[in-house]
């Protein structure tokens, strides 16, 4: 009789183990896990790196425009909303004064990985290319998100740098999901892989007509 309930507290617990395993696994690509934020529309031309690099690993995001400049209300609606969604990580990127970063970590505790933005005014009123960017070079967004006081930590990746902030995302989310950290494995492999082909390629031809054929 005792066998009998080892038997079935030992099978109930494979079942729980291995069913949560199935809805984990089904979880990140059912279900956005990944919020991407962004301050502006304009910011989506940058922004596009994350939702492209967590696509090609076929996990889900939710995207949305919040300014804690323009649309300070909304600010606090979203942290709450990514909380209730059992986000596991915020993308959020911002040009200029970028406090969106920093506002949305001081309301969750959810992890927040700023991308700072070189602003790009394609309507400035000047011809020359060079003042339709901010006049900081993208230094005044990485200031902003990189500098938050002590107790409420907002991480940064470089300026403009959206894919490197959807791998760094996955990172987090491979912590929870054993077969993301596979393939985040493969995709390193991969780099390593195609850097020795160009390595060989350049080496075959020689730098001078490497670098003709390859940026003509
Ligand atoms: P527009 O192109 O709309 O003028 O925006 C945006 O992220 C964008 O890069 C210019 C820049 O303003 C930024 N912006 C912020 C915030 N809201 C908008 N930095 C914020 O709340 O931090």
């Amino acid at each position: 009789m005792q066998r009998r309930w080892i038997n079935l507290i030992v099978i109930k617990f494979v079942i729980d183990k291995n069913s949560s395993l199935f809805l984990k696994y089904v979880s990140y690509r059912k279900k956005p896990l990944i919020g991407i934020i962004m301050g502006s529309s304009s910011d989506s031309r940058i922004m596009h790196g994350s939702a492209e690099i967590l696509d090609k690993f076929k996990i889900k995001h939710e995207d949305q425009i919040i300014s804690a400049h323009r649309t300070p209300s909304r600010l606090e609606e979203y942290a709450r909303h990514a909380e209730k969604n059992g986000f596991r990580v915020i993308i959020a990127g911002a040009g200029g004064a970028a406090h969106l970063p920093g506002m949305i970590a001081s309301h969750t505790i959810i992890p927040v990985i700023g991308v700072p933005i070189l602003v790009y005014n394609d309507k400035h009123e000047q011809k020359s290319e060079k003042s339709k960017f901010s006049a900081f070079g993208g230094l005044d967004s990485l200031l902003s998100i990189s500098e938050m006081p002590t107790g409420s930590p907002v991480v940064t990746v470089g300026i403009n740098k959206a894919t490197n902030a959807g791998i760094y995302a996955m990172r987090i989310l491979a912590n929870e999901f054993v077969d993301l950290k596979k393939k985040l494995r493969n995709h390193k492999s991969d780099q390593y892989d195609s850097v020795l082909k160009e390595s060989e390629l350049l080496k075959k031809q020689g730098l001078s007509k490497f670098v003709k054929k390859k940026f003509k």
